[in-house]
């Protein structure tokens, strides 16, 4: 059938809006009618090559519509569902069957790799293959087709603005702190960049009740979102060495700090800001693949620290994404103070204005 995808033509090139085809789904599929899509960094990673994807190819991963054909065999979805769609994972692997799906051993074949399960491509255009199946999604487009196991069925009558960023952003910020890094009530906790994963992790941070949350972050009126949100300092890295701002606020250093830059400055500054025995929880894409730090083995060791990557939160999504619904509906996860919309039609703009700051999380709607 016709889908309209917002097509990138090679490294670094603006979102084309495009007619392509796209085939119905196999066995273990679903068809989706995207409603609303969430833009994320990790789009932009793979628009500049970061990411490996073939162009001309559709991107996306945090799609919400309703399901309008599934494949044979589907059964946790129907026709006429409402679902957020979420990132892929293969289901077989040592990490999948021990419940820690984010970390699938297949995570680069089955989120990257552009072909459906039996290895063909769906995506088409005048009869030549186009790059899909991004997190097993390519959500930037009317119709997506998704595999069973990444579409999370959603009974709650939520907007599809705010259901679309729970497939990854949301979650992977909120579950850093709450499932990855396990924060406790009254522990302290610096997060660096106020994006909306940062603050995902901030309202995460208040769900666990964490007594001191800080907040790094260059942008006046994130620094003030943030405080808005519930963290209760908003450090501006310009203000000074970022490590002494922290231990300003907790002399002993915090508990936890969460790195949502991939900036490495960053990261070792928040290190030289942990407590003993503290834990560093990283989740920022570098926009160098080859990005490092340096670790002081004896710091590391004689003060006990954990450090830990983080993927989507360590989330499963069948069980998490509908407990974040349940939050967002009782009031407890704002998250209509993160997003804004967009015309689908507006991508490039909502890219733009995203890139400088104006909006947290621009959400495509068709
Ligand atoms: C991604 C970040 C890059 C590694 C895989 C998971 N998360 C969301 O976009």
């Amino acid at each position: 059938m016709k889908s309209t995808a917002a097509l990138l033509t090679g490294v670094g090139s603006d979102f084309e809006i495009a007619e392509i085809d796209i085939d119905g789904p196999r066995p273990g599929e679903v068809l989706v009618e995207i409603a609303a899509a969430g833009l994320c960094h990790t789009d932009l990673a793979a628009r500049d090559g970061v990411l490996p994807i073939e162009y001309p190819g559709v991107v996306g991963h945090e799609g919400a519509g309703t399901v309008i054909a599934i494949g044979e065999g589907v059964t946790k979805v129907g026709v006429g569902d409402r679902v957020s769609l979420t990132f892929n994972s293969c289901g077989h692997c040592h990490t999948c069957t021990t419940g820690r799906q984010s970390y699938c051993e297949n995570f680069n074949l089955k989120n990257y790799g552009g072909v459906r399960d039996d290895g063909s491509k769906p995506l088409h255009q005048d009869g030549r293959p186009v790059g899909g199946m991004f997190f097993g999604q390519s959500s930037f487009a009317t119709v997506a087709l998704a595999n069973e196991r990444n579409t999370v069925k959603i009974d709650a009558d939520i907007p599809f603005e705010m259901l679309a960023p729970l497939g990854c952003g949301i979650q992977t910020g909120v579950g850093a702190v709450t499932r990855s890094l396990k924060a406790q009530k009254g522990s302290t906790i610096a997060i660096a960049g106020g994006g909306s994963v940062g603050l995902a992790a901030v309202m995460g941070a208040v769900l666990a009740e964490c007594a001191t949350i800080i907040v790094v972050e260059p942008n006046e009126r994130r620094r003030a979102l943030a405080l808005e949100l519930g963290a209760t300092h908003a450090l501006d890295p310009a203000a000074g060495d970022v490590t002494e701002q922290i231990r300003v606020i907790v002399a002993r250093g915090v508990d936890h700090v969460l790195d949502t830059t991939g900036i490495p400055a960053v990261v070792t500054a928040l290190i030289g800001a942990t407590a003993v025995r503290g834990s560093v929880g990283l989740i920022g894409v570098p926009s160098d693949a080859t990005a490092a730090i340096e670790l002081n083995i004896i710091a590391v060791l004689t003060l006990g620290l954990t450090v830990m990557g983080i993927i989507e939160g360590d989330s499963t999504p069948d069980e998490f994404i509908p407990e974040l619904v349940e939050h967002h509906l009782a009031g407890r996860l704002p998250l209509e103070k993160l997003v804004t919309t967009f015309p689908f039609a507006e991508i490039n703009s909502a890219v733009k204005v995203q890139h400088d700051g104006g909006v947290v999380k621009p959400v495509l709607m068709f």
